[in-house]
């Protein structure tokens, strides 16, 4: 059986629609979404995701505005422009694009954003409400995923969900958020660690690749009619392309498509979703912020304002 092909510009379009349509009532308004976007040295990849995120944005009638630093920036002057745009009531998300330059630190900077403009999710408050399941900005790439689950009909209840990855962007906070009671997955996570990952991706209803390893995923170690979710964005030298690149997901595309229930592309699968979940929670970010100063117009409003502040 051929795998459906799940069409992640699709599904990524419909929610882009979604964020316009909320970023039009925004602007009725009198408020503008905006996010910032900060960008650190030169990395062509990050330039390429930085530059569709930008275009997504203006097409969703929202604002991006971009701080690029140098890649040699000290870690105190990029604080300072963190620490900056925290205090611009204009600015209602921060990104800062990763990987950062290897002389700053990570955690340091992501620390340093307040929660309520954190729209990537990564902030250690943003990602222990994800955990305990409060409130707080979902990250865009796994959220993306558990989208296009749904949209798709792929039934995650009681499924065995296999992730390949345990970075803090993807593996580590996909494995949180399928193993929520709604979602109902029972999860295994294989990693650098797992001596033998074909033995759980054969088991597997549905597997997730985010090892970034160009065709880590074979069909010999997938189950057919399992669904194959490619997370994978590598960049494989090409020099018979006109962009001297090619752009691999990890699953061996051919060979697992004719094996697999579902798979998507890349490009063209969890990529523009990504950016996707990103405007709806710039648009989340701006609603928050616009309700939180027409409520402080209230007694009400004032009291809530005021506990939020202690
Ligand atoms: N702070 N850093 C922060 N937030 C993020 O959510 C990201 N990520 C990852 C890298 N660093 C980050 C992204 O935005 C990866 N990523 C990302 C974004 C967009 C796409 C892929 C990865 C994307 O649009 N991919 C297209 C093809 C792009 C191309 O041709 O190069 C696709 O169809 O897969």
């Amino acid at each position: 059986m051929a795998a459906k092909i799940i069409d992640g510009k699709a599904v990524a379009a419909k929610m882009r629609e979604e964020a316009r349509t909320r970023a039009a009532a925004l602007e009725a308004r009198g408020v503008r979404p905006c996010l910032a976007v900060v960008l650190a040295g030169e990395d062509p990849a990050s330039l390429s995701y930085v530059a569709a995120k930008e275009k997504a944005l203006a097409g969703a009638g929202m604002e991006g505005r971009e701080f690029r630093l140098p890649a040699g920036v000290g870690e105190a002057e990029l604080l300072g422009v963190i620490n900056a745009l925290n205090a611009d009531e204009t600015v209602h998300g921060i990104l800062v694009q990763l990987p950062l330059p290897s002389h700053i630190r990570e955690k340091a900077v992501i620390s340093a954003m307040d929660p309520a403009k954190d729209v990537d999710g990564f902030h250690p408050v943003s990602v222990g409400n994800m955990v305990l399941g409060g409130k707080g900005f979902l990250p865009c790439t796994p959220h993306g995923v558990l989208v296009l689950l749904r949209e798709e009909g792929i039934p995650t209840d009681g499924a065995h969900a296999v992730i390949l990855g345990r970075s803090n962007i993807v593996g580590k906070p996909l494995a949180a958020l399928l193993s929520r009671r709604e979602v109902n997955a029972t999860v295994t996570i294989c990693h650098t660690g797992t001596r033998n990952p074909g033995l759980y991706t054969k088991e597997a209803d549905i597997i997730i690749a985010a090892a970034g390893r160009p065709g880590l995923i074979s069909a010999g170690m997938v189950k057919e009619g399992a669904a194959v979710i490619d997370v994978g964005v590598n960049r494989v030298a090409d020099s018979s392309s006109k962009k001297g690149y090619r752009l691999l997901g990890d699953v061996d595309y051919g060979p697992v498509a004719e094996k697999a229930g579902w798979i998507t592309p890349v490009p063209g699968g969890v990529g523009p979703m990504t950016v996707a979940m990103l405007l709806l929670n710039v648009v989340e970010a701006a609603e928050n912020a616009a309700n939180a100063v027409s409520g402080a117009n209230t007694a009400s409003g004032a009291r809530a304002a005021a506990a939020r502040h202690d």
